[in-house]
């Protein structure tokens, strides 16, 4: 599988990618089928990965000024590393399970507070807007981070589709549940539900993403579509989405009706604003053993903190 690319990709930024399709390139001609394969050359038997390559296709973006330019995390860690609690609680648990999800058939209801509602076939929402590769350091309350090459395009583009209307002041966003292949233990209130204000809803890094590494979504990433929220943390970024409400009011979120005191509407990535059980001073970036320290809005306060001028971040946290 070939990926397609702009030619003014710099190698480097290319790099693990293709060391990645090399070996499989290599793991091919030398007549090892691939489940086989990449057992061996990952050091491990998850039925996740033969399905993962039969499904993603090549899905290219144009390289974003707004991607960050530091080091990926590597693929084989951002497609085996994953918080999907539908599929489990377990980090290799959405990896192994959510080859179960069908992502064909899909739609996506944009309903609610907008002048022209619709539904969105997927393969109709994917040509929306051009395809864009952005680069964006991800932080997960727990405490580690990735930097993911995320595909897609800013929800606006989404958004103006519709034709917002002046009373919708937020956006909800609900998630796939099926419970004949998701967990039925209420791990949390199903179906996985979060949202935004407006205006971090039409922010330009606000992201719809449809693919990562230059394909589309593997179902452990959120396929076919998930939103992508770079300067928060990363439960806020909702998987595999069915429904985009605008509202008047602010929408419930899972893990606020799980965990109010833990967890706000908010979710804005702060350091100075401690986990009521752990600090969220620094963080392991996954692929490395020191800690780095955390930065106020992901290293994003350049752009979005003008969002929050005014507001008391300990309490809107
Ligand atoms: N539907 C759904 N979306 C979800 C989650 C989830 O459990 N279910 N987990 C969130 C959390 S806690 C994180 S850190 C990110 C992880 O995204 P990744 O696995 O693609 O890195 O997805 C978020 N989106
Ligand atoms: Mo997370």
């Amino acid at each position: 599988m070939l990926i397609k690319r702009p030619s003014d990709i710099l190698n480097s930024e290319i790099t693990d990618r293709r060391l990645f399709e090399n070996r499989r390139a290599f793991i091919t001609r030398s007549g090892v089928g691939l489940a086989a394969g990449a057992a061996l050359w990952h050091g491990l038997t998850s039925p996740a990965r033969a399905a993962r390559s039969s499904t993603n296709t090549a899905l290219a973006g144009l390289p974003s000024a707004l991607s960050t330019d530091e080091a990926k995390t590597d693929y084989q860690s951002v497609t085996t590393y994953n918080n999907f609690y539908e599929f489990g609680t377990g980090k290799d648990d959405p990896a192994r399970n959510a080859g179960r999800m069908a992502v064909r058939p899909w739609t996506v209801s944009v309903e609610g507070l907008a002048g022209k509602p619709r539904t969105f076939d997927i393969d109709d929402l994917i040509k929306l807007a051009p395809l864009e590769e952005r680069i964006y350091r991800m932080r997960c309350v727990e405490g580690w981070s990735m930097v993911i090459p995320w595909v897609g395009f800013p929800l606006a583009a989404l958004l103006k589709e519709v034709d917002p209307l002046g009373s919708a002041k937020y956006v909800e966003f609900l998630t796939h549940y099926d419970r004949e292949i998701m967990t039925r233990r209420p791990v949390l209130d199903w179906p996985y539900g979060e949202g935004l204000r407006m205006d971090e809803a039409l922010h330009p890094l606000t992201l719809l993403a449809v693919g990562l590494y230059g394909e589309t979504l593997p179902n452990q990433n959120g396929a076919p579509v998930r939103l992508v929220v770079p300067w928060k943390y990363g439960f806020k970024s909702a998987k595999s989405i069915v429904t985009i409400r605008l509202t008047e009011k602010q929408p419930p979120t899972a893990w606020n009706r799980a965990a109010p005191q833990e967890y706000g509407f908010y979710s804005n990535v702060n350091p100075e604003v401690s986990h009521p059980r752990w600090s969220q001073a620094t963080e392991r970036r996954i692929g490395e053993l020191r800690r780095r320290p955390t930065l106020m809005f992901n290293g994003y306060g350049e752009q979005v903190a003008s969002l929050y001028q005014g507001m008391d971040l300990r309490k809107h946290y």
